[in-house]
């Protein structure tokens, strides 16, 4: 098993909610670590590029809507298996398909209101984090 490094986005449903502190607990039970962590808002460009792969996807405009409707926390997640761990905590993109126990499951209201982002791949992963964070940052 490897370290890995992920990226997490505590979606503005969660932050407007006040759960940015339960939602840490669970990834931190879960055995990832935050050794990143900021609140921002996010302005509607860093949402399009961000979401850039989804963007002749019907609901892109909503997307992009919603991620910039509140402030949201970014986060770099450290742990085994990182990438994959983070998105077994997550569950399902559809709350109504997650695993009890995940934090979609637990906390979310919709397929557009999921609480949480997370990478889906290591090179991904990568490339999120890079948007986000400076390298200075999140050293050691
Ligand atoms: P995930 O990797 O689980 O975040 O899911 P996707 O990358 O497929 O989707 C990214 C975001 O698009 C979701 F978090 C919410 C939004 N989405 C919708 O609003 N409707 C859908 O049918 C699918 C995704």
């Amino acid at each position: 098993m490897a370290t890995e490094r992920t990226f997490s986005i505590l979606k503005p449903d969660a932050t407007k909610r006040n759960l940015t502190g339960a939602v840490n607990a669970v990834i931190e039970k879960a055995g990832l670590r935050i050794v990143g962590q900021r609140r921002i808002q996010m302005s509607r460009a860093q949402a399009e590029k961000f979401y850039e792969i989804h963007k002749e996807r019907p609901f892109f405009g909503e997307l992009v809507e919603f991620m910039t409707s509140g402030p949201v926390v970014v986060q770099v997640l450290e742990g085994e298996n990182a990438v994959a761990r983070y998105r077994e905590v997550m569950g399902a993109t559809n709350p109504a398909n997650a695993d009890e126990g995940t934090i979609r499951k637990t906390f979310s209201e919709s397929v557009g209101e999921n609480t949480v982002h997370g990478s889906d791949s290591l090179e991904n992963a990568k490339a999120e984090i890079a948007q986000f964070f400076q390298d200075a940052d999140i050293a050691g």
